[in-house]
């Protein structure tokens, strides 16, 4: 049967299950990554499960989120994770080498393997035509452990591409398209593969734009063909040798198709604050913007940082605007330097930050009270930014040079000519900031700072669940609400005592004191609960509290999954209106529920506070309904080795 490339790549990488949309399938993981934030976690769980050396063809463990050093926790991890590498046989990229996704893909990426990565954007390495996918920590320490990384099965949608993109209009506008017609719960269960003679009118940046802000689509992953496009780029990387063409078969049919003609876009913009909330650059024009920034694993190449100072050269940032610029990597930011770009930014006024992920992670750079702040990221949700009430705007990189001229959101078609860039024949290539495993690992000392507190484990599934509801929720609850990043936050990472104390706190800080005198707790969500990051903390810390139940209408893959990894169970409301009719601080009762897990997946649930019953549904395979009975992975691997 004629097959969808990424079905092709899942047949050659398939360990277990029956590759039918909607089984879950097992497969082989060639390449893992890990980020310093998510990064500490999944070293400590790979610790705890006593392999001498990973089992990947290659793993990374990047340092680019914990950047700021106020304090001595973020310095503390990143000397753990340089000794982890080194010890377990894992390629360490240091701080200032730049941000995990930019990184891979210049250094790392082969067509046509498997990478899983412990943050949401790894999917960016679709755009070389690699199947990769972020999850939790706990998963890729599996990953790193040789063992199968578990998936649903997907959809393949294909997106159909023709025509080539107008001036101005960049692949940030293919994917906020592609978000504006799907919405952020539109990818659930779906892989996006892009296809049709549209493809090679994008380069391998772009389609890396693409790829990676597919996870706001709540997708599995996106992935393009690898054709003469991914050759040129990664012969500009001096990488050739990994190349190979990759394609779909010509006749292969697909569960859904949507077409794209590149020609008829224009520049749009995500308003705030949802990813989803597109519309043309055009409609939102004039309104006034305080902050500017620019960077991020979406819109950080060579060619997006070159485009912004060309329209900025000569000319200065608006007066009353600030502008950031953070290079995706250091190649990026050596580049721009020698060219003389950097500059051309410098002298514009703007201010640049190293490479790293910087204010798209609230690392810094909160923008004023009640302003707009127009960025090149890829993640808008609220407060996100550093600010409660923050009104972010997402755009390409042209726009957001266009509109720091003005200091009001304008359309950069309004400029003239588009400055002509060209990609470069060779980039700059110095890995020297990457430092590969010892070859003594006997010899090598982990250190461990104050701040990286023991691994917590749940305890293994009770008989009967009843508990208060903490929390009642709308729809697209992301985690970036329900365990809030920041400069503040972000640093207790490895510590999950000190960082549940952060639980929900711009939505209710009373959570975490709530939750400890409750002892049992719950909470309840509407539709796509847990979208946006991979961070299994937002699974871990609830868990830490005490919560062992969270109902939603429907909930995000990577979140579905840290909860069921870290003993809590996902279950969703079978009808709205029981949604409807629960009441915060409701206490609810589920009786013999190991029972009733194993049973089915019709769970029944009473509403003791109310005087009710109602039904809930849980979509746990049966390899995860052990791992829910044994109170998570972790319990359950430890005890397959006792
Ligand atoms: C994000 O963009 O939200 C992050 C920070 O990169 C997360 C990972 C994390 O929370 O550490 C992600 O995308 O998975
Ligand atoms: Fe870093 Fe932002 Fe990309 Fe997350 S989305 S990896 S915080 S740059």
């Amino acid at each position: 049967m004629a097959k969808s490339l990424t079905y092709k790549i899942l047949e050659e990488h398939l360990v277990s299950g029956k590759l039918e949309p909607g089984n879950e399938i097992g497969i082989r993981i060639d390449q893992t990554l890990t980020q310093d934030a998510t990064g500490t976690m999944a070293y400590l769980q790979f610790e705890a499960m006593g392999m001498p050396r990973v089992r990947t063809k290659l793993s990374v463990s990047y340092v680019d989120h914990n950047m700021l050093q106020s304090g001595f926790e973020n310095a503390d991890d990143h000397r753990f994770l340089q000794g982890i590498a080194a010890k377990y046989g894992i390629y360490f990229s240091r701080p200032g080498n730049g941000i995990c996704h930019q990184v891979h893909l210049e250094r790392f990426g082969v067509p046509g393997q498997t990478l899983v990565g412990s943050d949401s954007h790894t999917p960016t390495g679709g755009g070389l035509g690699m199947i990769a996918i972020g999850a939790g920590g706990l998963d890729v320490a599996m990953a790193m452990g040789g063992q199968p990384f578990y998936i649903m099965a997907p959809r393949v949608v294909l997106v159909h591409l023709t025509g080539s993109l107008p001036p101005w209009v960049s692949g940030k506008d293919v994917i906020l398209e592609v978000l504006r017609r799907q919405t952020v719960k539109g990818g659930l269960g779906r892989v996006f593969e892009y296809g049709g003679p549209g493809v090679e009118n994008l380069s391998v940046p772009e389609r890396a734009t693409i790829t990676n802000m597919g996870a706001e689509l709540g997708a599995t992953t996106s992935i393009f063909p690898s054709d003469e496009r991914t050759r040129e780029y990664l012969r500009a990387q001096k990488r050739e040798d990994v190349w190979r063409p990759l394609a779909a078969d010509p006749d292969a049919e697909y569960d859904e198709v949507m077409e794209i003609d590149l020609s008829t876009l224009e520049p749009l913009v995500a308003c705030p604050s949802s990813p989803d909330a597109v519309v043309p650059v055009r409609e939102v024009a004039g309104t006034e913007v305080r902050q500017i920034c620019v960077g991020s694993c979406t819109n950080s190449s060579y060619y997006d940082l070159t485009l912004v100072a060309s329209v900025l050269k000569g000319k200065t940032v608006c007066p009353g605007r600030s502008m950031t610029v953070s290079p995706g990597s250091r190649q990026v930011f050596a580049m721009i330097a020698r060219s003389g770009a950097l500059a051309d930014l410098i002298e514009a006024g703007v201010r640049i930050l190293e490479a790293g992920c910087g204010p798209c992670i609230g690392m810094g750079q909160a923008p004023p009270t009640g302003a707009a702040s127009l960025r090149t990221f890829n993640r808008n949700f609220p407060g996100r930014s550093g600010t409660p009430d923050d009104q972010v705007y997402l755009t390409s990189p042209g726009v957001a040079a266009a509109t720091a001229l003005r200091g009001v959101i304008t359309d950069p078609r309004e400029l003239g000519d588009l400055p002509r860039i060209e990609l470069p024949q060779e980039f700059l290539i110095d890995d020297s900031m990457i430092i590969p495993p010892s070859d003594k690992p006997e010899e090598v000392e982990i250190v461990r700072g104050p701040n990286i507190a023991p691994l917590p484990l749940a305890e293994p599934m009770p008989e009967e669940i009843r508990g208060e509801v903490l929390l009642k929720l709308g729809d697209n609850i992301s985690t970036d609400t329900i365990l809030p990043a920041g400069a503040k936050i972000l640093p207790l990472r490895s510590n999950i005592p000190a960082i549940s104390q952060y639980v929900f706190n711009y939505v209710d800080a009373t959570v975490p004191q709530r939750a400890k005198q409750a002892g049992v707790s719950m909470i309840a969500g509407g539709a796509n609960y847990g979208q946006g990051s991979s961070r299994e903390h937002a699974a871990l810390a609830p868990m830490y509290l005490g919560v062992k139940a969270v109902f939603a209408k429907t909930f995000a893959r990577m979140h579905h999954t840290n909860l069921i990894n870290f003993g809590i169970l996902p279950l969703r409301f079978v009808h709205d209106a029981d949604y409807e009719r629960l009441n915060p601080a409701d206490v609810l009762e589920i009786a013999n529920v190991r029972q009733a897990i194993r049973d089915g997946t019709q769970i029944t649930v009473r509403n003791i506070t109310q005087g009710y019953e109602f039904t809930a549904r849980h979509d746990l395979t049966p390899r995860q309904v052990e791992i829910a009975l044994a109170g998570g992975l972790l319990n359950q691997v430890r005890s397959s080795q006792s």
